[in-house]
């Protein structure tokens, strides 16, 4: 086991990680920008390193300062958290040429399955269903103008290395695609560094359904049930659910033994999650694989009792999986809501500053992970996440009862937040009859 883990990231994911290892008796080293300094959570570290500015490209994404932070700490392993340099392929090979474990996949792997275009190829080769679309990377405009009419459009227009949304463009006709195409290579050049783009049919009214995946270094690979992450805006997840409401008993099953094949396709190793997107008919489509631990992971640790953070130390130290796909029962229903500081009536304005006070609700089933607290500022320089809140009931209705009135008692001064906009979807029929798709948020937004 490792005896000291540094924690290359910030905030509620960082005092995450922190809890685990203290519960698995292993020293932490958290670094962080000037912009963190006064977080309280940084005093629950045995050792804290600030590793530069605010800006993240002079500290959370600075390899060298990251990697002398370790050295100086003597530490034996870093867990990128999620963001920043998590599912970065060259951090993870300096890492390995350091001789510090990397707690996440292979460097191949995070190279695989970073590259949108051959994590499809890669599922498709598995037989696992792929939204019909390239064949890899589409090259040339007319390739992509002769694909978009043999599969219809509306097409999505997706960058390589682009993922969760970013670089993806739609295209409802020809005109629109071949004007659409070099604008999202250019923009993916930009970004990603790649120009690659690739094409897929655009699934309409889909629910995106992401199974949980662990997997250790002895080839052992587990799915821990789904999330249900419909409830997004532009791309940024508000509200995760499990179990998701549309799911059939054979449908979870597929996706489940789906989710276990790709894992197992791309040698995968530690905590990882397979997207899918579900139509309306019940048919699920494989399109793209996170591999780091996610923002939602406490839905599942309250659905499993499964500690995921401490199974990714666990099993990064070369420990086999301490449970079968057998024992893993999800029970109940899961909500988890994210936190921000941001004005959902002005159009999800970020709204840093300091907060003045502070009142977290608790009670049956409810579980705030957060590292703010009063006299916390929230600098600007990163995302705007305040707090997770999950609940976990016997019943979604149960859950969504709980929610409305932890919400409730929340008490946030000094800045605004997103919990007005989930009070409105608690209390909305379509959540209630679980019948929310992609778009649900921003209608909701167009009916303000
Ligand atoms: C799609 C899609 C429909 N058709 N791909 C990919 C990344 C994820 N964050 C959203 N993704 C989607 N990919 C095809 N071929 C629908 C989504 C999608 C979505 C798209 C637009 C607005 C909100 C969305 C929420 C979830 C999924």
């Amino acid at each position: 086991m490792f005896s000291r883990v540094l924690i290359a990231s910030r905030g509620e994911i960082a005092l995450r990680i922190i809890r685990a290892c203290k519960e698995l008796g292993v020293q932490t080293v958290c670094v962080y920008s000037e912009a963190d300094a006064g977080a309280l959570y940084l005093s629950l570290a045995d050792h804290k390193i600030c590793i530069g500015p605010a800006p993240s490209a002079q500290s959370y994404l600075n390899i060298p300062h990251i990697i002398a932070a370790a050295e100086v700490a003597d530490a034996d392993a870093i867990h990128p958290g999620y963001g920043f340099l998590s599912e970065v392929a060259h951090f993870a090979e300096v890492c390995h040429d350091c001789h510090i474990a990397f707690i996440g996949p292979s460097m191949e792997t995070l190279q695989l399955l970073g590259n949108k275009a051959s994590a499809r190829q890669l599922a498709k080769k598995a037989g696992v269903p792929i939204v019909p679309g390239s064949e890899g990377p589409i090259e040339k405009d007319e390739d992509a103008r002769e694909l978009a009419r043999k599969i219809g459009f509306p097409v999505m227009i997706k960058a390589a290395r682009g993922g969760g949304g970013r670089g993806m463009r739609r295209a409802n006709n020809e005109i629109a695609l071949v004007n659409h195409l070099n604008v999202a290579r250019a923009e993916a050049e930009a970004a990603f560094g790649n120009p690659a783009v690739y094409i897929e049919k655009v699934i309409e009214r889909a629910r995106h359904v992401e199974v949980q995946i662990l997997a250790d270094q002895q080839g052992h690979v587990v799915q821990l049930g789904e999330r249900d992450c419909s409830l997004q805006r532009r791309h940024q997840k508000l509200i995760e659910e499990s179990p998701c409401p549309i799911l059939t008993p054979k449908l979870r099953r597929r996706l489940g033994d789906d989710a276990i094949r790709i894992a197992t396709a791309a040698k995968y190793c530690c905590a990882g999650t397979v997207e899918f997107l579900v139509d309306p008919d019940g048919h699920h489509y494989f399109i793209e694989m996170n591999s780091r631990i996610q923002v939602e992971h406490p839905v599942t640790e309250m659905m499993t009792g499964i500690d995921i953070v401490k199974e990714q130390i666990l099993v990064a130290a070369g420990n086999k999986l301490s449970f079968r796909q057998e024992d893993v029962k999800p029970q109940g229903a899961a909500i988890e809501c994210r936190i921000n500081a941001e004005d959902p009536a002005a159009g999800f304005t970020p709204c840093p500053g300091l907060i003045t006070k502070l009142y977290w609700p608790g009670g049956p089933g409810v579980r705030v992970d957060s590292h703010a607290h009063a006299g916390y500022r929230i600098p600007p320089n990163y995302d705007s996440l305040i707090a997770k809140l999950i609940v976990h009931r016997n019943t979604r209705e149960e859950a969504r009862l709980c929610m409305r009135r932890a919400l409730e008692e929340c008490v946030i001064e000094g800045v605004k937040t997103t919990i007005p906009l989930y009070l409105e979807i608690f209390g909305h029929s379509a959540f209630v009859s679980g019948k929310v798709d992609t778009s649900f948020v921003e209608n909701l937004e167009r009916e303000h």
